[in-house]
């Protein structure tokens, strides 16, 4: 039984093989990417009984993601598919050091997924076994089924009692002419918030940690990623109170960035599978930097995290020695 279920869109990542415009590019190598599932495969890779659920298209792409998950350790009894529609695209292309992420996904196999979908057995009895349901912004942006679906995922939070984490993953592109009312809700109703500093400028308006605990509620322990530099986990104080939030600072590695998609990903499988295995907020936060420096130095949109004893003497080691 899963300890931990992501719960999104998986799909094929093209990713050009030359910097130049793309109307010139030839050649792409295939890969898999998608925010829940690179996160699922990250808390696999660190040991955590993770499942992932979705819809892909019955077609060849959607074989070949499912067999990429399984190949990494991923239990994906609760994917579906869908004869109807195809599986996603996007094509991942670095311009002038810049990477842009072109989507070929709506209609996509995934973005039908609706409350419905939640009620499925094959879903049903994994959520009811699972410690932890992870999702994302992205899912809320799909569709407005997609985006009902969330609502009653957090509904299930309070019968079920899974600890609910979402990363903002904020993609304009997906959101353009849509309201984020939904995402806002569930960025309200979860437990674990995970939210880049600069996106949040863009969503919210504001990447100040306090602004933030204001605008998102009591409830959750959020976590505020500064530039790729420094996280900051702020913990609710007793009975909610916002003004006793427990603060804790970790600075990031420092690292030969190669490709920084996936990056968020990696963080959130590292502070989730540290969270699972009951270590302290300082020991989450420096598992999420060891997960996402691994995906910082590949091209892929996710990687295998440092070997488990390296892992841990970094995770156990004095702050000053630590970056
Ligand atoms: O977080 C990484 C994702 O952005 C990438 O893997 C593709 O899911 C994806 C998206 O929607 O951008």
């Amino acid at each position: 039984v899963p300890r931990a279920i992501c719960l999104g869109e998986a799909m094929i990542m093209l990713a050009a093989d030359t910097g130049a415009p793309l109307e010139e590019v030839e050649t792409f190598r295939r890969s898999v990417g998608g925010a829940e599932c690179n996160v699922a495969g990250g808390l696999a890779a660190l040991g955590i009984p993770t499942g992932w659920i979705s819809r892909l298209g019955a077609d060849g792409f959607g074989r070949y993601v499912l067999q990429d998950l399984r190949d990494r350790g991923v239990e994906v009894g609760g994917v579906e598919d869908d004869p109807g529609r195809p599986t996603g695209l996007y094509v991942k292309h670095t311009l002038a050091g810049r990477t842009r992420m072109h989507y070929y996904r709506s209609g996509s196999a995934a973005s039908a997924m609706d409350a419905d979908f939640l009620d499925r057995p094959a879903v049903r009895n994994r959520l009811v076994g699972a410690e932890l349901v992870h999702t994302t912004g992205i899912t809320a942006a799909l569709s407005e089924e997609t985006a009902g679906m969330l609502d009653r995922l957090a509904a299930l939070r309070d019968s079920l009692g899974f600890m609910l984490s979402v990363d903002l993953n904020w993609r304009p592109a997906l959101w353009r002419g849509k309201d984020p009312a939904p995402l806002w809700r569930l960025l309200r109703a979860a437990d674990v918030v995970l939210i880049g500093a600069d996106e949040a400028m863009l969503f919210a308006g504001t990447g100040d940690p306090a602004e933030l605990r204001r605008l998102l509620g009591p409830r959750a322990t959020i976590v505020v990623k500064s530039d790729a530099h420094v996280a900051l986990a702020l913990e609710p104080g007793e009975n909610g109170e916002v003004a006793r939030d427990r603060r804790t600072e970790v600075p990031a590695l420092t690292v030969d960035v190669v490709e920084p998609v996936g990056a968020g990903d990696a963080f959130a499988a590292g502070f989730l599978a540290a969270t699972l295995q009951g270590l302290p907020m300082e020991q989450r936060l420096r598992s999420g930097h060891l997960s996402a420096a691994a995906v910082l130095t590949v091209p892929d949109d996710h990687a295998e995290p440092p070997e488990p004893s390296l892992r841990q003497a970094l995770l156990q080691c004095p702050a000053e020695e630590w970056a």
